[in-house]
């Protein structure tokens, strides 16, 4: 892994209904993000929070999309951000905010990586667009948009689309898609091991395929994950919890398989609610979950 790190924090809450998410970055840094990554021996640059406008308006627009222009802006920037981290040669850490972030990052990353694979490890799969939500809310709509589907705002951030290719995409973790959702994932072929998979097959050969198929032709992997993934039980400070989950357990595990692969160029950890969660827990699994996927040991 890159030992340079650039951390940067995207207090979003306009992707979505619930107040509080705009605190996951502050929860994550309380948690002790940097001195865990820092006793790792990473170099790690705290870039700050990126501003996120009051919007005048949270209902949907005509095209069923909330804050639309606000959350286009915040992503417009953090792409720019984004893109120059990895120019700079080194590796992009985005904390989250809502999930609408996702937007941004890939398509900061993707300008230098053309084939970048992609791991979504989420409840949801987010591939909805303003016709399939049934909510208006953009965070369910992010990776739809990396892949060039959704409203043109969206998809041409830092003017080009698509940012990623279906077969470059896994899904880890989805146990509640909406209908649109899953007519384009079957339309576009997309890989997504769902909590069946994972109950059926086991975490350990679950992300022994995901890496083999991310890796397949790509030049980068970048880690999106949101905290939903996880079973409410282990994260329940989230805006969306759903039952059922990945365990916290699993989840270690799969962030050492990953961080054994040695093959992320770029992560985001999303969808932190303090307000939600009980105690700091949920900023705590994530920081947690970074040092596995940094590569802490124990022994
Ligand atoms: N698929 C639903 C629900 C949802 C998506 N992402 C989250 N919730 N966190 C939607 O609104 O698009
Ligand atoms: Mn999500
Ligand atoms: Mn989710």
């Amino acid at each position: 892994m890159n030992k340079k790190v650039s951390l940067i924090g995207v207090p979003m809450d306009l992707g979505q209904g619930r107040r509080g998410v705009d605190m996951g970055p502050s929860a994550i840094r309380y948690a002790h993000v940097i001195e865990r990554l820092e006793k790792l021996d990473y170099d790690v640059i705290d870039l700050g929070d990126l501003g996120i406008p009051n919007p005048q308006d949270r209902a949907r627009n005509g095209e069923n999309l909330k804050c639309l222009d606000e959350v286009a802006q915040v992503n417009t920037e953090l792409a720019e951000r984004v893109h120059t981290i990895v120019e700079e040669g080194r590796f992009p850490l985005v904390l989250g905010g809502d999930h609408s972030i996702a937007i941004g990052t890939l398509a900061g990353v993707a300008k230098h990586k053309k084939n970048l694979g992609v791991i979504w490890y989420d409840a949801h799969a987010d591939i909805n667009t303003g016709e399939t939500s049934p909510s208006g809310n953009i965070h369910g709509m992010s990776l739809a948009v990396g892949l060039g589907y959704g409203h043109e705002r969206l998809t041409q951030i830092l003017g080009y689309s698509p940012k990623i290719k279906p077969e470059h995409v896994v899904i880890i973790g989805a146990r509640d898609l909406d209908e649109g959702e899953k007519q384009l994932i079957k339309k576009l072929g997309i890989k997504v091991f769902t909590m069946h998979e994972i109950d059926r097959l086991g975490m350990t050969y679950v992300m022994e395929e995901a890496i083999k198929h991310v890796s397949n032709g790509t030049d980068g992997v970048h880690l999106s994950l949101d905290l939903d993934g996880l079973d409410p039980h282990d994260a329940p400070g989230v805006g969306t919890p759903v039952r059922g989950g990945i365990s916290y357990r699993e989840s270690h595990l799969a962030m050492e398989i990953l961080a054994e692969a040695d093959i992320l160029t770029s992560a985001e950890f999303v969808e932190v609610n303090p307000i939600l969660d009980h105690g700091n827990t949920t900023a705590n699994v994530a920081v947690a979950l970074l040092g596995s996927l940094f590569g802490e040991k124990l022994l």
